[in-house]
């Protein structure tokens, strides 16, 4: 059944990869499913038609067949469970794994998310160069847990699993920063994940998207 998934017409990030279609380009390019993909402009997303996919007007959907999701967490579960490649076959290692994809989007992405938004939407308050450092530091918390936990492993918990694809994408948004260059051991987690063919694969079909003339 052909998989299509709604993406950016034109990403915020002009196509670094930071837009989360990425992530489930990733996921599908690690399990070997081919997909298509349907671009969306920002007042398309807002639209009854998009509505329908995604009830929060966002990217990225997941359609196939008659199965429609939105939610990143839960696309990547889906497409984990029923494709071998991103989750151990061991019920207890791959309890683990998806707990990693939850710590992924529910501790470390939403302080990171908070950074960003005080970048992007706020920089212009007189309140935010005292704010800032306070934001900062509240994602500097997790990444020192995280790094700890870590250690000198190459993934989180073994093998490579939906757990690290979900982290590694979430840690990425941190590379402008210079916040992931703090903790090397992480910086050199998201390297091996970028370093995989399957990821390279995800960036280099969301670039085309957004480098594309016209
Ligand atoms: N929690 C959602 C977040 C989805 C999300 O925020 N998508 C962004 C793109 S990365 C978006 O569509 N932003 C446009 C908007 O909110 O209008 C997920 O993981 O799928």
């Amino acid at each position: 059944m052909t998989i299509t998934i709604t993406a950016f017409e034109r990403s915020p990030d002009r196509g670094m990869g930071l837009a989360r279609d990425t992530r489930v380009r990733w996921a599908l390019e690690e399990v070997g499913q081919p997909y298509e993909v349907r671009l969306v402009s920002f007042a398309a997303m807002k639209e009854p038609a998009h509505l329908k996919l995604h009830p929060f007007g966002k990217i990225p959907t997941y359609e196939e067949g008659d199965l429609v999701l939105f939610e990143t967490g839960s696309i990547i579960l889906h497409i984990a469970e029923h494709h071998p490649g991103l989750l151990p076959n061991d019920a207890n290692a791959r309890a683990r794994a998806i707990t990693w994809m939850f710590a992924a989007l529910n501790t470390v992405e939403p302080p990171i998310l908070e950074l960003a938004n005080a970048k992007l939407l706020e920089s212009d308050k007189p309140w935010s160069k005292e704010r800032l450092p306070l934001v900062a530091d509240r994602v500097r918390g997790p990444l020192k847990q995280l790094s700890a936990r870590l250690g000198e492993a190459d993934w989180l918990d073994g093998a490579f699993s939906a757990g690290d694809l979900m982290m590694v994408h979430v840690l990425q948004r941190l590379k402008p920063s210079g916040l992931l260059n703090e903790f090397p051991s992480l910086a050199a987690y998201v390297a091996r994940g970028e370093a995989r063919p399957a990821y390279k694969r995800a960036f280099a079909a969301q670039l085309e998207v957004n480098t594309r003339k016209g």
